[in-house]
Formats: C-alpha cells, structure tokens, sequence
C-alpha cells in the first residue's frame, strides 16, 4: 500500500535480509551482476526512505540531495562506511548504519589463510604443479617461512586486529606487536601484546597485517619508506583497506626484495586491473575482498543491515549506528 517506506537494496543481499525488509516495507532490489552506476544508484534510489548499500556506492551530498529529503537511513552492508559521507549525513539527520561483530572471524581466518599462505608459498606453488611445471621434490624447492614463535605486527587492535591477534599469539606462539589510535590494555593481558610506534613496528615484525580503517592518518601508510623499514623477510597482509598500502611501492618493494611477500584481500581499486604489476609476482597473493564471505556471516550481515534500515525508519535505536541521534 502507499504507505509502506521504500527501500532500495544496491545489490542482492541473502534472501534473510530482504525477507525481513520486505515485511513492513516496499523492496527494490538492483538485480545487476554489476554494481549499478552512478546514475543508475541515484535514479533507482529517489524517493527512497531507506539504502541499503555497499562499499561500491559512493553516498556523497549529490546523492543524497538526489534521492531526495525524505531519505532516513543509509544502511551499509559492511563494517566499513568509508564510501559515505557520515558528517554530511548527520547534517541531513540522516542515520548511518553498518554490521560489526559478526564479520571479525571471517576476516580474521582470511588474514591468517593469507598469512600461512605467503609464508608456506601455496599459491606459488599450486601454480606451478597447475602449469605443469612441477618436475622433481628438490630439497631447496620452495621453500618458505616458519610461523611459531614469530612476531606479528597488527596495525590497528580493533576487533578484527584482535581476533587475529588471538590466531596468532593463541595458536602459533607469536609475538604481538601492535599500533593503534590508543593503547587497548584488556588486549595487551590477553595475548601479551606490546604498544609500539610505527617504526618499531615496522622494523620489528616479521609479519605484519594492517586491521585499521582508511581515514586520513591511514590512507597511504605502507609506502616505499614504511617498505624500506621492514625486514627483508617479511610478509605484508592487508586484509582492510586498498588504500592503506601504495600499490606501486610496494610491487617495487617485493620486486626488489625489500619485502619478502605480500598477502591482499583489498586492493585499490578493485577490482585489480589485470595489467597491475602486483599480478606478475609470484611472491604476492591477490584474492578478490573475500575477508566476510562466508554463508554464515553473509547473513548476519543481512540481517543486521536489514535491522538496521527497519529500526532507523521506526524512529527506534538501530542495533549499529555510527551517527545515532543526540
Ligand atoms: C564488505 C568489508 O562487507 O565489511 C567491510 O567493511 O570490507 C566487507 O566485509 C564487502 O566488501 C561487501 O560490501
């Protein structure tokens, strides 16, 4: 009926999500394998009360102006919301939703597959039994990097970075070394973990994965310096945000072996053109932003997305709001 609140869901979600959705208001849904472009996202979201909306949906004041006045919530379908324009939002009285918790562990096993990965070389060596390459067992052939009783270095101990922490330090004996914007003493008991600046870090870790959120103090970090700083042996996986890492250097740094390798979830921009350079290294792993892909996650979060979207337009308190009313 004309009063049901519209919602318009960037992508399709996992039917949990658009089931709840639908109960109380009217769903459209781009159906496209592709995100829908820019002029698509704004045509098929105005009027709307409620986005549900992914990474690749740029939620900026031009949008939101498009989508019109009535819009309430913009409800990302990821812990991240660094494609939104959150102080613009609040401005609007706008809420801005996203799904923490449920996706830490997903992404956390993804960082230590990566992990495992580039210091045991899997995917070099997978490829060169694929290519029909693999001769002979050689005692020197591809040989690679113990884990137990190493230090890692996480940058950024939020509840990602923990969870990994806990992975590394709980069942390899690692070492932790962390920065972050404050010291997290309750994490420091837990996996006795050490509160160091950046160059320490850097120069101490013999494996380091980035766990931060892209903001101004994190966009371009891992630079040909930071590169330079590290061991020769080290393995880099990022597992955040593309940008947090400078593509260029650090495919000139596993090129000229500043680093040892490197393990990516995110790259910047995604997807990774097939010409980048980082593509003709064996000793760098890309997979494609697989960090929540699991079915279970997935779903959680849906179903906090969806929440999310139902609570905002009922005036209520959201289950995750990262702009709640003042
Ligand atoms: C996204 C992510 O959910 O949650 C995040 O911030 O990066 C992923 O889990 C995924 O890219 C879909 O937007």
């Amino acid at each position: 009926e004309d009063s049901k609140r519209r919602v318009f869901v960037s992508r399709r979600i996992p039917e949990n999500g658009l089931e709840r959705l639908r109960t109380l208001c009217d769903v459209d849904i781009w159906e496209g394998d592709l995100p829908p472009d820019r002029e698509t996202l704004c045509t098929r979201a105005a009027g709307c009360h409620g986005v549900l909306s992914m990474l690749s949906d740029a939620i900026d004041p031009d949008f939101m102006d498009r989508v019109g006045p009535q819009l309430q919530v913009v409800s990302n379908y990821a812990v991240g919301f660094n494609n939104i324009d959150v102080e613009e939002a609040t401005r609007r009285g706008i809420r801005v939703g996203n799904t923490p918790g449920v996706l830490t562990d997903a992404t956390a096993d993804i960082a230590f597959a990566l992990l495992i990965n580039c210091a045991r070389r899997i995917s070099e060596s997978e490829r060169s039994v694929h290519d029909g390459k693999w001769k002979t067992w050689e005692p020197l052939g591809f040989i690679g990097l113990d884990l137990v009783g190493k230090t890692i270095g996480i940058v950024g101990l939020g509840r990602i970075g923990q969870a990994m922490a806990r992975r590394c330090h709980g069942g390899w004996g690692m070492d932790v070394l962390y920065t972050s914007r404050s010291s997290k003493p309750e994490a420091e008991g837990e996996f006795d973990a050490d509160y160091v600046s950046m160059d320490e870090l850097l120069t101490r870790s013999d494996f380091i994965s980035v766990h931060c959120d892209l903001n101004n103090s994190t966009s371009g970090l891992f630079d040909a310096s930071a590169f330079q700083k590290m061991k020769s042996t080290a393995v880099f996986i990022n597992t955040a945000r593309g940008s947090i890492h400078n593509q260029n250097d650090l495919a000139a740094a596993l090129t000229n072996g500043e680093i040892a390798a490197a393990g990516l979830d995110v790259t910047d921009p995604e997807p990774i053109p097939a010409d980048d350079p980082l593509l003709d290294l064996q000793n760098c792993v890309v997979i494609p932003h697989i960090g929540s892909a699991t079915v279970d996650t997935r779903a959680a979060m849906a179903d906090i997305a969806a929440e999310n979207v139902l609570r905002a337009l009922a005036d209520e308190p959201m289950p995750h709001c990262v702009n709640p009313p003042s």
